[in-house]
């Protein structure tokens, strides 16, 4: 029998779900899991996602990395904010990072009942569609959306995968339909498409111009991580 693919449009359906002996992939294209994919292929050594800028803040000190925003936006106190283009080489190579978002590290410890919890975004699109191909397990896609509301990006990227899927999968409801037809529209111009997206707008307004291009780079930095034991560790397939 095939394995199955469904998706959760936003963290306020996931009740709605059962995900034990699945792998369930956390989507927060804009911007939590693009910055996850950039910061681990430019080698930290593990990612803490933590739900409180307290609890972030509880790192200060040693190797550690305090890093995310609030409403868009680096917090203060804080050494990095979330845009994919801070985390670069000579900055983070080798060291820890703790990381605290509006949506997307939530939805990551939302999702422990999982048997993997994996991250996605375009910046790892080909590699972990390859992944769940050749694990051959039941995937639920999980957008982050934006404080419970769905999203435009996320939708379309998990299109994606379902794209990628689409002859080993079979497909599970009536999201997977909905986000495929986003995805095959989008893909004629990926950045044009999610230009008029609800937080692309939001990121021109606090004067961001560059990071929805920057999250839109296809295999940019290819990187797997799964969640094990509160981090999100680096595996290669
Ligand atoms: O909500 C999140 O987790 C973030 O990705 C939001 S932002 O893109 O950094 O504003």
């Amino acid at each position: 029998m095939e394995p199955k693919i469904d998706v959760v449009l936003s963290p306020n359906l996931l009740e709605l779900y059962d995900l034990s002996g699945k792998i369930v992939v956390v989507i927060d294209v804009l911007r939590a899991t693009s910055t996850m994919c950039a910061a681990m292929s430019n080698g930290v050594r593990h990612i803490k996602p933590v739900a409180t800028v307290e609890e972030a803040l509880k790192h200060q000190g040693g190797d550690w990395l305090v890093a995310g925003e609030r409403n868009g936006e680096k917090v203060t106190g804080f050494d990095f904010g979330n845009s994919p283009a801070e985390y670069t080489k000579d900055v983070v190579d080798r060291k820890q990072l703790v990381l605290t978002t509006t949506n997307g590290t939530k939805c990551i410890l939302a999702s422990t009942q999982a048997d993997e919890v994996l991250i996605g975004s375009f910046f790892n699109y080909s590699k972990l569609g390859e992944y769940l191909k050749s694990s051959a397990k039941d995937v639920i896609l999980f957008c982050a959306g934006w404080k419970n509301r769905v999203n435009l990006e996320d939708s379309v990227f998990a299109g994606y995968l379902v794209d990628y899927l689409k002859e080993s999968h079979t497909w599970e409801s009536d999201a997977v339909e909905l986000v495929h037809l986003a995805a095959t529209t989008a893909m004629n111009d990926l950045e044009a498409f999610l230009y008029n997206a609800s937080h692309a707008k939001r990121f021109r307004r606090l004067g961001n111009h560059e990071d929805l291009k920057r999250c839109c780079a296809i295999d940019a930095y290819p990187s797997l991580m799964r969640y094990e034991n509160d981090l999100l560790v680096p595996f290669d397939n």
